[in-house]
């Protein structure tokens, strides 16, 4: 832990100057944090401009080229450090050893919150736009430090320590955002845990991580609706014998039961100090775990460093959007969305920024939410899911056309594939022709963007992904693993190169990070998702070619959702496949055999275990895993060896009977045509 007069005494060389005395204010703390750091500068945003083509190929260039010195000045630059690094980078991506900065120490909560005292205390860092619309509040760098350090205090006295992991369980609320960097300044690891998730999802995530300390919120609030985020945390808590203490801060403020390990957080923090001493956290010492899904097993805690992450944030954020000091940058989506984490706090936290936390939905109170938000935040830079958009298209332009969006200088999408009619319809009737568009390619993996235009690139096309980011090698490789060189090639993409703001490791089971990311393609990190580079050799991103659905833009494993389905009494076997589903991107569709014995042709049973399974999804995953669509059947189609033919459910649950090909070779031919007569009575 450092206090601010030990952390001078360590650098007796830059700080020489300065009396050892503890300062009496904010700015004066900000003065001395920044003569702390190993080149004296100031914390303005100045990045050279790369909007163009031209510069964007001259520095992409020289970040392949040599990616030390492209990333070591840009750490040097944008990093508050309170030792200097001795090694830029040492990865042997085989085995999974990526470190960077190696021998730096810095704070997470230091670098998005004290660093911009000194030149913006009174500066909006937070402008969070609740469900009911017009009652946003503003909260300054100032309010935000005071905020985050007695959160730590309060944390720190019930009983959270370095290294520790602590749970949140929390709406989109500036609260979550104290919380996340609280624990930052007290170098425990935050593992968001997004609020759709039910009591076992949550349970689950807990006991994986092994966490602590859980805080939450008496209720949450969406679309009008109030969630009982307390109860759910109660319910998972009984089940998680690590957690010594949940902390729950006020958000409706309606009485909710409090057990001997609860604590209110607001009067905790009310009691508590409003400056608190940040731990010293080595640059490779991680910042934050996120559970993803994946096509095998169960959720997988993608763990996260600090100094590469938050420089990688910080840099796509900046350059991809093209943020300007002062620009209003409105991620309208959820914190416990890993696209929350970069891009609604540490991003524009690390460059000073104003970001909007969107609490309610695209349709509440009507569907003109989105756009009368802009134009009454005067945002800049909005950053959306393809699903939000098509949502909106679907009502068509008279919603938009009500609002001043004149604002508006760049619309960034992310979370799945944009098509033309949504991305031309983002550009045109949002943007008015005048605004670029970014389409984002990344993952929860990849802790920042990987491929997209920057702003301004005039080169782009209508669902391409385009271009990587700086320090990116993308590939594209055939099923045995040979890069497909040259333009008009289509494969699996895989990425050449680990740099600063890529996943470390799946928490406490590198092995399984190994085996999903590394070991299928040596010397690369496959993504599971297929892509192609086109004639001009823009990147164009084809889908998940693993068993991960991708439903309004959350990620879920197929295998999780089977192990639930198939833990129904009077399931035998289950098979999940996507299905193309004009808002959402794909819905869930499930074939169920059942137990011998259960009337597989009697309609009304056959009901009741359907209904049955997606109660039993929306409990036990939550709601947004549950399935559109359900066949029972006595038998699913499999090849000799006993394999699902899921390319001939896919074929099934998409309505293309006649696509579906040889079907000479499997064990069982017959029950494709019974799957077929029920699958064309739910059209
Ligand atoms: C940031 C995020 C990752 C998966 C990814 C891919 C899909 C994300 C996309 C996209 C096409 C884009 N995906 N962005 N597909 N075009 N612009 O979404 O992270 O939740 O981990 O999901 O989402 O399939 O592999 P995450």
């Amino acid at each position: 832990m450092f206090s601010m007069r030990v952390l001078w005494s360590r650098l007796p060389s830059v700080t020489g100057a300065l009396t050892v005395r503890p300062p009496s204010s904010l700015a004066r703390i900000a003065q001395r944090v920044s003569a702390t750091t190993f080149h004296s500068r100031d914390t303005s945003i100045d990045y050279p401009d790369a909007g163009g083509s031209p510069e964007y190929k001259s520095m992409y260039q020289r970040s392949i080229d040599d990616p030390d010195t492209f990333w070591g000045l840009a750490a040097k630059k944008h990093l508050l450090w309170e030792r200097p690094y001795d090694i830029t980078s040492s990865v042997f991506l085989e085995e999974g050893f990526i470190s960077w900065f190696h021998g730096g120490k810095l704070n997470a909560s230091v670098n998005c919150v004290d660093k911009h005292i000194k030149l913006r205390a009174n500066a909006t860092a937070l402008i969070w736009e609740k469900d009911e619309p017009g009652q946003e509040e503003r909260i300054t760098y100032h309010m935000l430090l005071s905020k985050v350090c007695r959160m730590a205090n309060t944390l720190r006295r019930a009983g959270v320590r370095k290294y520790d992991v602590v749970t949140l369980y929390m709406p989109t609320m500036p609260e979550a955002v104290y919380a996340m960097l609280a624990c930052a300044r007290l170098g425990a690891t935050h593992s968001v845990v997004f609020a759709g998730f039910s009591a076992d999802g949550l349970a689950a995530r807990i006991n994986s991580s092994n966490s602590t300390h859980v805080i939450t919120v008496d209720e949450g609030v969406r679309a009008g609706k109030i969630l009982p985020m307390k109860k759910t945390v109660d319910e998972a808590v009984a089940k998680c014998p690590s957690i010594k203490q949940v902390l729950v801060c006020k958000r409706t403020g309606n009485p909710v039961p409090m057990g001997p390990i609860d604590l209110d957080m607001n009067l905790e923090m009310k009691n508590s100090r409003p400056y608190s001493t940040a731990e010293v956290m080595s640059s490779e010492d991680l910042l934050f775990l996120l559970y993803t899904s994946g096509s095998t097993g169960a959720p997988k805690g993608i763990a996260h460093s600090t100094a590469g992450y938050l420089l990688y944030a910080s840099m796509t954020h900046k350059y991809v959007f093209d943020y300007k000091e002062g620009d209003v940058f409105a991620f309208f989506g959820d914190l416990g969305w890993i696209t929350g984490h970069s891009y609604g706090v540490y991003g524009p936290l690390m460059n000073g920024g104003t970001s909007v936390l969107f609490e309610s939905t695209p349709a509440y109170p009507d569907y003109g939410r989105f756009w009368e938000t802009v134009e009454r935040l005067k945002i800049n830079q909005l950053y959306t899911s393809p699903t939000a958009i098509r949502l909106l298209l679907q009502q068509g332009d008279e919603w938009v056309n009500k609002y001043d969006l004149s604002s508006l200088k760049t619309l960034g999408s992310v979370g799945e594939a944009i098509n033309p009619e949504a991305y031309n319809w983002y550009r045109d009737v949002v943007g008015k022709g005048r605004c670029s568009i970014v389409d984002t390619w990344w993952q929860t993996e990849t802790g920042g963007i990987m491929i997209s235009p920057l702003a301004h690139d005039k080169d782009t096309k209508a669902g391409a992904a385009t271009r990587p980011f700086f320090g990116v090698i993308p590939s594209i490789l055939d099923p045995n693993g040979n890069e497909l060189e040259g333009n008009d090639v289509e494969g699996v993409l895989a990425i050449k190169t680990a740099g600063p703001g890529m996943a470390r490791t799946i928490y406490r089971q590198h092995e399984r990070f190994l085996e999903t990311y590394l070991k299928p393609f040596p010397g690369y990190f496959y993504t599971g998702d297929g892509a192609k580079r086109d004639k001009d050799g823009h990147i164009w991103i084809t889908g998940r070619v693993d068993d991960v659905l991708n439903v309004s833009g959350h990620r879920i494993g197929t295998a999780e959702l089977e192990a639930e389905i198939n833990s129904h009494p009077l399931v035998a076997e289950s098979a999940v496949v996507g299905r193309h589903d004009d808002i959402k991107g794909q819905s869930v569709f499930a074939y169920v055999t059942l137990m011998q014995g259960t009337k597989h042709n009697d309609p009304a049973a056959e009901a009741d275990i359907v209904t049955d399974l997606k109660k039993r999804i929306s409990a036990k995953i939550g709601g947004f895993a549950r399935p559109d669509n359900v066949i029972c059947n006595n038998d699913l189609p499999k090849t000799n060896s006993g394999k699902i033919m899921r390319r001939i459910l896919r074929k099934v649950a998409a309505g293309e009977y006649t696509e579906i090909g040889d079907i000479s070779t499997l064990n069982n031919p017959d029950c494709v045509a019974n799957l077929i007569e029920k699958r064309k009575k739910m059209d």
